[in-house]
This record gives structure tokens, C-alpha cells and sequence, in this order.
């Protein structure tokens, strides 16, 4: 059980480099100033694309006039979700569209509202984050007959018809849940006792808890002593978390580790286990995943033992594909972004770098 410290020192060497990789891809997010998240960004109104008969007119027109992009986020869980609304929300601001953003609040029946009212106030192009992966077909039939383009960031949708969107901008969440077994894996390869996990899972049926659940299930088979003994929904947030992890506390005597599908979870359960009389990180060892600041503080102070990466900075890369879309430019169906992981030692290195 104590070996994973001194497997960190070499794997951090290695993370470097991930690290170095995942910084030169996110692009950043701009000014850095912290604008408040709010709703209804960038709400003037100019270019309304009113065409005189004059051509030399329409060509200027059509070359100034402003893009309308409608974003539906999923809500305000999670301190991934406040970077990546801001990220949103800036980049949109230095590409000149006019963003119309709306909060579901971890709804799907808010998004589908969101999406309707986008269709009928005929913005140029619909992007959101679906807080679940079933149940859009109609909607996307909706945007599509409408002759309005789709694009998806971060979560997935599970819709057989591709043409209904026109690509994907997120993570490798299968990979992030692998990433998160193989240490694990690592870790205990001696292991001569069971080693329990409790899982706190995601939002249920969103793609991120799906596929984190997944990828982590896959790696950790390859050793039977690993057995996740309970698995419950945390919904991303920090109260859930503790809340579950409280509970998980009270129903088993052993607990060794807990593997929380983001940062917000796992730091809801350390409150629990701290306030259970527990140390987090060496009581039981802590598996998350995101990356924001405050889990890497947690990481520095050895609270959290693994961090897997997650970005939230998809802004620049979802304005890029709106841009391309509307000039008819062809887009890959699907962009992945690049991520790193981080033990504890990094973390300490890392904090004073990080940007969310
Ligand atoms: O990991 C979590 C957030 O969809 C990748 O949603 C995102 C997840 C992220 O609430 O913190």
C-alpha cells in the first residue's frame, strides 16, 4: 500500500512531458481576467445580414456580419465547468461572435428548450454540451431541418445518425478512466489482500461517467485483488460527494481506495473522511480526475494521490469549428484534446502553472 510513492518519482518524469503536450494544445483562454459567469454574453445585436441588391454590398455583409453562435451548457457543477464557461465565453469575445449562452442546470429538458429557442431565433450555429448521452435525435432533426449546424463539446450523444451534428470537440473519456486504472494497476501489482475501491461516478448517463467507469473497469480486471465494492452517482458535485462518501464510510469497515470521476467529488469526500477521522491520500488512497486548481492544491498536500487531466478549454477550438462550419470548410467528426496525469509530487511543481 505504500509503494505508490516512490513509483510517482519515475512516472512524474514521463507526466512532464504529457503535461508539456496538453499546455501546447489547450491554446489558453485569452485575457485571463475573471469575468463573472453569466448568463446571455455578448448580447448587441448588429449584422442582422439585412442584403441590399448592390453586390459589392452583400460581399461586404457577408464578410462582417456578425456570427450568432447558441451555446447550451450543462450547468454550474464543477470548477471544470466554470473554467470551461469562462473559456467559452472569452473566446467567443475575441472571434467578435455574438454569444447567446445558456445555463441547463444539469437539465436535459432545459437544454432541449435551450436548443429550440436557438432554432427559432435562427442563430448561425448550435453547440452544446449534452448533460446526457441518450434522447437527441428529435431535437438534432430539429436543428438539422432548420438548415442550422450542430457541434458537440465535451460530452457525447449516443445518436446513430452522425449527420446530425457536425463533429465532436472533447476528451478521451474511456482513456482518462484507463489512465486512472493503470496506476492503480501499478500501485498494487504486489498486492497480496483485496484491495476495496469505492467509485463516486459522474452525473448518470453522461457520457464522462459512462466511459470513466468504463476504461477504469477495463484496466483494474487485469488484477482480481482490485475490486470496486461500491459505485455510486456523485452527480460531479462537491456536496454529493461528501455526502455519498459518508455514506460509503458508514456501510464498509475497509476502504482503501476511492476513485471519483472528477476533482469536485473527491474533494467532497475528503471533507467526509476527514471528518470521519481519516487521512485522505494515505488512509485512503484518492484517484480523480479534471485537474483544477483546488484538486491540485488537495494533490500538493497529498490529499489526492492521482490525478488524471481533463481540459476545459475547449473555447478556442469550438470557435475555430464554428468559423470553419460557417465558411463551409470541412471539419473532422471528431477532435480530441490532449491530457496529461499528475501525482501528487507534480502537483506541488505544477500549481503556480495552472491556469484553472
Ligand atoms: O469532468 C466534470 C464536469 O463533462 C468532462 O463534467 C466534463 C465533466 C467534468 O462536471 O467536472
Amino acid at each position: 500500500m505504500k509503494t505508490w510513492r516512490k513509483t510517482g518519482v519515475v512516472l512524474a518524469a514521463a507526466f512532464m512531458l504529457l503535461f508539456a503536450a496538453a499546455c501546447g494544445n489547450s491554446g489558453g483562454s485569452g485575457s485571463g481576467d475573471s469575468a463573472p459567469a453569466s448568463t446571455n454574453t455578448g448580447g448587441e445585436t448588429q449584422g442582422s445580414g439585412q442584403q441590399s441588391g448592390d453586390t459589392q454590398t452583400e460581399q461586404e455583409n457577408s464578410v462582417n456580419k456578425k456570427i450568432t453562435l447558441g451555446f447550451s451548457q450543462v450547468g454550474a457543477e464543477s470548477g471544470w465547468r466554470t473554467a470551461n464557461t469562462k473559456s467559452i465565453q472569452d473566446s467567443a469575445k475575441e472571434a467578435g461572435f455574438e454569444l447567446k449562452f445558456s445555463d441547463a442546470q444539469q437539465k436535459q429538458e432545459n437544454q432541449i428548450k435551450a436548443i429550440r429557442s436557438f432554432i427559432q431565433q435562427k442563430v448561425d450555429v448550435i453547440a452544446f454540451s449534452p448533460v446526457v448521452e441518450s434522447g437527441w435525435d428529435t431535437v438534432l432533426k430539429e436543428a438539422k431541418d432548420a438548415g442550422i449546424p450542430v457541434i458537440l463539446t465535451d460530452r457525447a450523444v449516443d445518436s446513430k445518425d452522425t449527420s446530425l451534428y457536425e463533429t465532436f470537440i472533447g476528451s478521451d473519456f474511456v482513456e482518462e478512466g484507463r489512465r486512472a486504472g493503470q496506476w492503480l494497476v501499478d500501485q498494487y501489482k504486489d498486492a497480496t489482500e483485496d484491495v476495496n475501491i469505492v467509485e463516486l461516478q459522474g452525473t448518470t448517463g453522461s457520457a464522462p461517467a459512462i466511459d470513466r467507469q468504463a476504461g477504469f473497469a477495463e484496466v483494474i480486471a487485469s488484477n482480481p485483488k482490485l475490486k470496486v465494492i461500491a459505485s455510486q452517482t456523485g452527480d460531479f458535485t462537491r456536496a454529493k460527494g461528501k455526502e455519498v462518501m459518508q455514506a460509503f464510510l458508514k456501510a464498509h469497515k475497509k476502504i482503501d481506495v476511492l476513485y471519483a470521476h472528477n476533482d469536485d467529488m473527491g474533494l467532497g469526500a475528503i471533507q467526509a473522511i476527514e471528518a470521519a477521522g481519516l487521512k485522505p491520500g494515505e488512509d485512503i488512497i484518492i484517484i480523480t480526475v479534471d485537474g483544477v486548481k483546488d484538486g491540485f492544491i488537495a494533490a500538493s498536500e497529498g490529499k489526492i494521490n492521482f490525478i488524471v487531466e481533463c481540459n476545459p478549454l475547449l473555447g478556442p477550438q469550438l470557435m475555430q469549428a464554428v468559423q470553419d462550419v460557417v465558411d463551409g470548410k470541412e471539419v473532422p467528426k471528431r477532435i480530441v484534446t490532449e491530457e496529461g496525469v499528475f501525482t501528487s509530487e507534480d502537483a506541488k511543481r505544477e500549481l503556480p502553472n495552472r491556469q484553472y
